[in-house]
């Protein structure tokens, strides 16, 4: 009989799929590129989206620039979008109509910064980076983050799009409050980067769980919990219900699984296996994805049930692969 465990493993060694210019193929090619190793500079991100945060980071990364710089402007791409309902501006709001966002930023050296329940400011990566560098603090919250990004000299602006506004006029109508996960609904911006000195760094950003409580923060700002970067080691970053990246501290443990041996897939693999653990045979809506990058540049990605996919930029690629899944 085959254990979950074996099933897994096979997923993760057989179930990755490429897509270049619009086009999927079966492939198994995905993962030998994985263990063989582009080399430097590179930089992956969550999602397809990530395709254009990795474009921007690509900016930086191509002549030299630093991972810490090219994740952040990564980031920054998707916050701008004002037609991506997931991060920053745009984004969904809570079920009272606010639009709360969280973010965090890691570098080689574990520094990190972090914003969570922050309102009004497009760029939350920027602020969270501001909190590393400016202050003694790892994470601040709310008002007090606002306050900060203030004093920092960002300024504010109304996040909430007439569309996110129409789609939350829409949900009210239901008048149920039921955050599940909808996989539409689930896609931060993970991003992560090796540069060509070697240094790794990452950064994460969200508006988080549409229609949440007000108040709600998920993994997405939490250091151990959606990024987490040693920059020996290598990085991971996670996208999907937070909730359960949180119980789990995901991303930690993707990185200290690779500090035992694992290669990054593994470590991705395992560390849905956790999850997928708690859930049965059954995984409902749930869904969480985990993308790892160690700092020779082999890649790792994996997803409680199809449909995580992850972008990837290097001297030589520039495409969208989807990941394997549990289930
Ligand atoms: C959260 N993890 O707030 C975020 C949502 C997400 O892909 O990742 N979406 O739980």
């Amino acid at each position: 009989m085959t254990t979950r465990r074996e099933f897994l493993t096979s997923c993760a060694l057989a179930g990755a799929a490429l897509t270049t210019g619009g086009k999927t193929v079966a492939h198994a090619a995905a993962q030998q590129r994985e263990s063989e190793s582009t080399g430097r500079p590179l930089v992956v991100s969550t999602w397809s989206f990530g395709q254009a945060a990795n474009a921007a980071a690509w900016n930086l990364l191509a002549p030299g620039g630093a991972a810490l710089d090219a994740v952040e402007q990564g980031a920054r791409v998707p916050e701008s979008d004002p037609a991506n309902r997931t991060v920053g501006l745009g984004g969904l709001p809570d079920r009272d109509g606010h639009v709360t966002l969280d973010a965090c930023v890691m570098d080689h050296a574990g520094r990190a910064g972090s914003v969570c329940f922050l309102e009004g400011y497009e760029h939350p990566v920027s602020v969270a980076r501001k909190v590393m560098e400016e202050t003694p603090h790892v994470m601040l919250a709310g008002a007090g983050a606002a306050q900060f990004a203030a004093e920092q000299g960002f300024t504010t602006r109304d996040l909430l799009t007439d569309d996110a506004r129409n789609a939350w006029n829409e949900w009210r109508k239901e008048a149920r409050y039921e955050p599940t996960a909808n996989a539409e609904r689930h896609d931060t911006l993970g991003i992560l980067a090796v540069d060509q000195d070697a240094h790794l760094a990452g950064a994460c950003t969200t508006s988080g769980m549409a229609f949440k409580l007000h108040g709600r923060v998920g993994d997405s700002p939490i250091i151990g919990a959606a990024l987490y970067v040693d920059g020996e080691i290598g990085c991971a970053t996670a996208t999907g219900h937070g909730e359960f990246v949180m119980r789990t501290l995901g991303s930690f443990l993707v990185v200290e699984l690779m500090r035992q041996g694992r290669s990054p897939q593994d470590a991705c693999t395992e560390a849905v296996e956790r999850i997928v653990r708690s859930l049965g045979d059954d995984p409902g809506e749930t869904q969480v994805g985990y993308l790892a990058l160690d700092p020779r540049g082999r890649i790792g990605a994996f997803a409680v049930q199809p449909g995580f996919q992850y972008a990837v930029r290097d001297g030589a690629r520039d495409e969208i692969i989807d990941a394997a899944s549990a289930f």
